[in-house]
């Protein structure tokens, strides 16, 4: 038996170009590694620990395809009954020429690694693979056959299966272009089940995964809070010329504000694809996510009907107006029944040409010309407008991105789009108690004075409702 590390370590094994490289970035969440359309794109085998607060928990080894399966097989037959043969196939193919790749995959399996074998299954099994794979059997490593099919076609899959299932201690579905959160867990529960020597290790490594997880969504869920009220209290001001009704400082406090939401929703971008650990924007986004947060085509594509902005701009203007305390009366009353019971004022916020925007969505000059002691010169003061659906429409952006750092497999290359278009926001989708909850923070936010304690606990309603719906849409 060759020895086994403490630390659960893989090496990923195959034929060039099946994919090995792509499975192992997804699942070790490393979006650099080498990854392309020419065979031989892994020259040398390298190792991609998983680390997670300073903790190694595995490590996967990526190495080159097999080049001499025949030579290699027939000198393991050769040696098959020698119980170093692994370790003296090594010292073998480090003086042969002609044998680089077999001397950069046999060195981390002759340290202990359990090979994990990644086959293309959209194609027929050949002659060579079932050279490796008796190698493998031969060099008397652990090993789980991994099936990356690169197209959706599965003629293949039971072929491959069997040819595997004599061999291989498992074999296990993965694709390295689609493979989720929920995969790649399933991938390492099946490992431990089957590598009982790493059983406490393998159990905490999925351990730390998981929780490492939850704490991701848990950061998530506080941004979107974060920056949901740090919107609402932004506000950008421009001093008055001479004229009172002065256009340029209109426009300037205007696009300042605008700026700023706009530089505030990159800069969010960057910290969850941060948390998600994709190192750069290496995707496409379309016109929904790409084009301008105050574009008429976006907040249309997003989809939010109207009605359902308006009930909850509404709200969020009635915690303005102190018409409703925030916390208490609405739960119970509801956003119909409220909208029922209060006069004129809350009713005019409805419609539609106030609630929706078209010339310069969400935002509202506030108290346009304010007095001058208190702000040091006559200014106009530009901020969120209360039943805007600007908010709205930040959330729902974060959202989708959210759902694309965590759809997008750190294995996939290519200038591959991510296909988010034409999808509607998730907002829409939620329950009228759900949005309740935010249009509630978003008051409160927005609300000069508001009190701590009732803004706090929207903060922690709202956090908790992120993180209920993360999970939901990615865990169990
Ligand atoms: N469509 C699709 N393409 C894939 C999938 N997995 C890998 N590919 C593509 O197949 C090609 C080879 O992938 P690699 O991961 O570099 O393969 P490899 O086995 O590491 O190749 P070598 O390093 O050359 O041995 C790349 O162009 C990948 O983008 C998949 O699941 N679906
Ligand atoms: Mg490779």
């Amino acid at each position: 038996m060759n020895r086994i590390p403490a630390i659960p370590t893989f090496a990923f094994v195959g034929q060039p170009n099946e994919g090995k490289t792509t499975v192992m970035a997804t699942l070790a969440e490393d979006d650099r590694a080498a990854i392309g359309p020419v065979p031989g794109t892994t020259r040398t085998s390298r190792d991609y620990p998983v680390v997670v607060g300073g903790e190694t928990i595995a490590v996967f080894y990526d190495t080159p395809g097999f080049e001499q399966a025949a030579a290699t097989l027939e000198w393991f037959r050769r040696h098959a009954e020698s119980p170093t043969a692994l370790s003296d196939a090594l010292a073998e193919f480090e003086s042969r020429e002609g044998f680089h790749a077999e001397r950069e995959i046999f060195r981390p399996l002759a340290e202990g690694a359990a090979a994990l074998y990644v086959a293309d299954a959209s194609r027929p099994v050949r002659e060579v693979d079932r050279q490796e794979i008796e190698i493998l059997r031969l060099a008397g490593v652990r090993r789980i056959g991994v099936l990356n099919s690169k197209e959706s076609d599965d003629r293949y899959r039971d072929e491959w299966r069997r040819v595997m299932a004599r061999d291989f201690n498992h074999v296990h579905e993965f694709n390295g272009h689609t493979a989720s959160f929920r995969d790649r867990m399933r991938l390492l529960e099946a490992a431990r089940a089957v590598l009982p020597e790493w059983g406490a290790a393998m159990d905490r490594c999925v351990r730390v995964l998981r929780e490492d997880w939850e704490n991701r969504l848990r950061e998530v869920s506080a941004a979107f809070v974060g920056e949901l009220k740090e919107l609402m209290a932004l506000r950008k001001r421009a001093t008055l010329a001479d004229s009172d009704a002065d256009p340029a400082a209109t426009t300037t406090a205007r696009e300042t504000l605008m700026d700023a939401v706009r530089h505030r929703e990159k800069d969010l971008r960057r910290r969850l694809r941060g948390v998600f650990r994709h190192s750069g924007e290496h995707w496409e986004l379309g016109e929904l996510l790409e084009g301008d947060l105050f574009s008429e085509e976006v907040w249309r594509l997003l989809g939010l009907k109207r009605w359902q902005l308006a009930a909850a701009g509404a709200l969020v203007g009635a915690i303005l107006g102190g018409l409703v305390d925030a916390h208490t009366a609405f739960t119970s009353l509801g956003v119909a029944a409220m909208l029922g019971s209060v006069a004129g004022g809350v009713t005019a916020w409805l419609s539609a040409g106030r609630a929706v925007d078209v010339n310069i969505p969400g935002l509202r000059l506030g108290g346009l010309r304010l007095p001058g002691g208190r702000l040091g010169g006559r200014q106009v003061e530009a901020s969120i407008s209360a039943q805007s659906n600007l908010p709205w429409i930040v959330l729902d952006r974060a959202w989708l991105y959210v759902d694309l750092c965590t759809r997008w497999a750190h294995g996939k290359r290519e200038d591959a789009l991510a296909k988010v278009d034409g999808k509607h926001g998730a907002m829409s989708e939620w329950s009228r108690d759900e949005r309740e909850v935010i249009a509630r923070l978003l008051g409160l936010a927005r609300k000069p004075g508001a009190d701590p304690d009732k803004l706090e606990h929207a903060s922690r309603t709202a956090r908790d409702l992120f993180l209920a719906k993360l999970r939901d849409a990615t865990t169990g």
